[in-house]
């Protein structure tokens, strides 16, 4: 387990005591529970929101490189051995770190961008400026040289390797940058469709060829009744019944290699609900069962 408590890939505070939220809901004993020997890494040391200096175009560009450097090299090192990464966010900009380290150990990494959103942003196509929105893009080696330049080769992820669930707030740009790549994108339409049963079926169809999974769920696909604490909630979202008949299923595979668990922002959430969510996915995606 690792926290990245970094919120300057957005404007909202509190995003940064994601990790402390997830711990607190007993991530570590539920893991335990399953038989897994836990190490936990701690959280990253990331600059304070304080020092920064306003930037225009990219919000916080340096303090957000300058951390994901740091977390690509973390990664690098914990997914070198025999363990599963978990990592915990911090808003989704970290996934740029998680992703340039993992795939430093695989030729061919498959990934499951679980999101009401694409993040498939670049500085030019940015509506707000914030690195959240952009990581998937940053990912294919689309974006800003201080960010795309993190991977330390082309690119991390091939485009065919992706799949996006859960999608319904995506930007003209978004979708324009889907369309060119084909990336395999089930948008909440297709999930009512199929049924996430289906989905999943056909996501694991669609990563067969890929040498490792890594899941980057951010807690906003969740409908906002099951994920309230979430900085930029989206209604209309996946349930937190299908949520886990996915990391279920995923789970069943036994291919999901890394996983991150991004934007819990305890702040927006008296109750600590959606980090309860978060370790309750992360209980199924590592192999908790009902009976
Ligand atoms: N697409 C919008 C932007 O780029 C909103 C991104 C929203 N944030 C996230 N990412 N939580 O998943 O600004
Ligand atoms: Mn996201
Ligand atoms: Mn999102």
């Amino acid at each position: 387990m690792l926290g990245v408590p970094l919120d300057l890939g957005q404007n909202r505070r509190g995003v940064d005591m994601g990790p402390s939220a997830i711990r607190y809901a007993g991530v570590r004993e539920r893991l335990e529970a399953l038989g897994y020997n836990v190490c936990d890494h701690g959280d990253l040391t990331v600059p304070d929101r304080y020092e920064q200096e306003p930037e225009d175009d990219l919000k916080h560009l340096n303090a957000v490189v300058e951390t994901n450097r740091t977390l690509a090299k973390k990664m690098e090192d914990i997914a070198s051995g025999e363990s599963i990464p978990l990592v915990f966010g911090g808003d989704h900009s970290i996934a740029i770190g998680s992703l340039a380290g993992i795939t430093r150990h695989y030729q061919n990494l498959g990934v499951i961008w679980y999101d009401a959103h694409g993040d498939l942003n670049t500085v030019e196509t940015s509506p707000s400026g914030n690195i959240h929105g952009m990581p998937l893009a940053v990912s294919l080696g689309l974006g800003h040289k201080s960010l795309t330049g993190i991977i330390g080769q082309k690119r991390a992820i091939k485009p065919e390797n992706i799949v996006i669930i859960g999608a319904r707030a995506l930007d003209d740009a978004e979708k324009a940058l889907i369309q060119k790549h084909n990336i395999k994108v089930f948008t909440m339409h297709e999930v009512d469709r199929l049924g996430m049963s289906e989905v999943i079926n056909q996501t694991i169809t669609h990563l067969k060829d890929c040498d490792g999974i890594h899941v980057s769920l951010d807690l906003d696909g969740l409908d906002p009744i099951d994920a309230p604490g979430v900085g930029t909630p989206v209604v209309g979202g996946l349930s937190y019944r299908e949520s886990h008949l996915a990391m279920e299923m995923l789970e069943e595979t036994g291919n999901i290699t890394s996983c991150e668990f991004v934007e819990v922002n305890p702040i927006l959430d008296e109750q600590n609900k959606t980090a309860e969510a978060a370790v309750a996915l992360i209980g199924s995606l590592f192999g908790e069962k009902i009976r």
